[in-house]
């Protein structure tokens, strides 16, 4: 007989992982059809990702970038994993200490959920549901199990194998019901058919056209205008915020002479303006590919301010989002004439969920965690002695001007290329204040001029060339760039914590 305790625990792991998987499946799938804003899930994963201490998630986004999502989601699937597999030896061996352990990862997701913006009664109901359901199935389990433990010789093999069609169904019914739960979240909810059937009014002051040469065409060189495709994508929210259009409304509040509230449709409706404008994010290392220029459609946010009466003392917008999240922008950067926007559009589209759909705040000149506000739905006026928004509660700077940058893209670390004469080229950006010029070095050798290519505007960056000569073998490559009013960029070595990395990228590449 080899129904040893041992190998008992093994089935009833198994079983365990079976009962926590089908219940996390019953949670996201009953949340797709009633609350697909918030599920379960992504309420502890929020909860986790708010909790998490700056530089932990700031070691995150450096080490996955924008793949920083799936790789917290694989590391929650196996937290889940474990605690199942735990449930079901503990509901083997001293019942009923498993269903307790799953119903505190089920009261774990209620108690999240009720910390969530989103949250609504509805939103209550699916982590009970998957509590539920996992204490059932995994005492269905165990209840086999434990009839296979106890079985005469003679019956042992059809103990057996209820105790395999069992785990083996509950599994093949998860994986069914899973992939249920994942179609009907993307094809309930109707923000993706809403986003479909917007159609955005033209500019009424378009953006000036894009100078010729503007994109040197360069192999390698990053193109001047960001595809939204290929837009870099930082924020919080583990699922995309899925707003309802036709619902959406932004208020302003706090310090104003009277509230004032706007539906998409009223912002439609007026004089729009389109402007490209170059996104950075702080968490951007030197060298790194957390930034993007895209032509964006929008309303100045000052209109409506000014259609709110700001009133005297104010200093700070807080902007928040549908999902809770919060920045502060200086009431300045969004009243002066740099025209931060109400954006609709990105490069001629209505905004991709992911970046912001229906609504999005762009701000030039400014870091996206204090200015760029996705998903927006409120802007308070207030000052920053009063309110403090969310990354600047985890360490990070209440203001954030982006820092004069420059980035070589050609040629990429560690390349081999050609000796003689070789192309370098990348992008600059001191946004708001433009670019004056970009400079290379070869090792110690003294700094040369890039061409640079015509820029878009002042709040745009630029593309950069130059020709050096690399005799064979190991090189460094260095680039600086000088901003329109002749400050030399950083070279100082700083983090990006707490308001943005400075220093100068330096490529290795081996002349061949
Ligand atoms: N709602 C919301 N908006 C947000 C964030 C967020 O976490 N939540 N992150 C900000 C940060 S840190 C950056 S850098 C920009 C990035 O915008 P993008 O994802 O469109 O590139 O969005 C900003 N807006
Ligand atoms: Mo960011």
């Amino acid at each position: 007989m080899i129904r040893t305790a041992s190998k008992l625990s093994l089935w009833a792991a198994a079983g365990g992982i079976v009962a926590a998987g089908l219940g996390v499946v019953a949670g996201e799938l009953s949340a797709a059809l009633m609350s697909p804003s918030l599920s379960p899930v992504s309420a502890v994963g929020s909860v986790v990702i708010d909790g998490m201490p700056g530089p932990v998630k700031d070691w995150a986004i450096g080490l996955f970038g924008t793949a920083d999502k799936a790789a917290f989601l694989v590391a929650m699937s196996a937290v889940i994993a474990l605690c199942g597999a735990a449930a079901g030896v503990l509901q083997l061996r001293r019942p009923p200490a498993g269903a307790v352990v799953i119903g505190l990862l089920g009261a774990a997701g209620l108690a999240a959920v009720l910390t969530r913006a989103q949250m609504s009664v509805l939103s209550l109901l699916p982590p009970l549901l998957a509590a539920a359901v996992g204490i059932l199935v995994l005492r269905a389990l165990t209840t086999r199990l434990g009839r296979w433990r106890d079985s005469l010789p003679e019956e042992a093999g059809a103990r057996r194998r209820d105790v395999l069609m069992t785990i083996g169904g509950g599994a093949a019914v998860g994986v069914v019901a899973g992939a249920l739960a994942g179609g009907s979240r993307a094809g309930q909810v109707n923000a993706v058919a809403l986003r479909d059937g917007v159609v955005l009014p033209a500019a009424v002051t378009p953006a000036a056209p894009v100078p010729a040469g503007a994109d040197l065409g360069i192999t390698g060189l990053d193109p001047v205008i960001t595809p939204a495709a290929d837009f870099y994508r930082i924020d919080t929210a583990l699922s995309v915020p899925l707003v309802d259009a036709g619902e959406w409304t932004l208020k302003v509040t706090g310090l104003v002479d009277r509230e004032v509230e706007i539906s998409f449709a009223e912002l439609l409706a007026k004089p729009l303006q389109e402007s490209y404008v170059t996104l950075a994010c702080v968490s951007n290392e030197v060298g790194g590919s957390l930034v993007g220029n895209a032509k964006w459609l929008g309303w100045p946010v000052r209109n409506l301010l000014a259609a709110a009466g700001v009133q005297n003392g104010a200093d700070m917008v807080l902007s928040t989002s549908r999902d809770g999240w919060t920045a502060s922008t200086p009431l300045e950067a969004l009243t002066d004439n740099r025209d931060a926007l109400l954006a609709v559009g990105m490069n001629g589209e209505p905004l991709p969920l992911e970046h912001g759909f229906p609504v999005r705040l762009v701000v030039p000149g400014l870091y996206g965690y204090v200015s760029a506000t996705k998903w927006v739905t409120e802007l308070k006026v207030t000052r920053f002695s009063d309110e403090v928004a969310y990354w600047t509660q985890r360490g990070w700077t209440e203001r954030g001007p982006v820092k004069l940058s420059s980035r070589i893209d050609t040629p990429s670390r560690g390349a081999s290329p050609d000796a003689g004469k070789t192309t370098v080229a990348g992008m600059a950006w001191a946004q708001h204040t433009g670019i004056r010029g970009v400079q290379v070095r070869v090792d110690d050798g003294g700094w040369q001029d890039a061409d640079l290519a015509p820029a878009i505007s002042a709040d745009t960056w630029v593309q950069w060339s130059a020709g050096v000569d690399l005799s064979p073998g190991e090189h460094t490559v260095t680039v600086r760039a000088i901003d329109a009013n002749g400050t030399e960029q950083d070279e100082t070595q700083r983090p990006v914590v707490p308001d943005g990395a400075t220093g100068l990228h330096t490529i290795r590449v081996n002349a061949k």
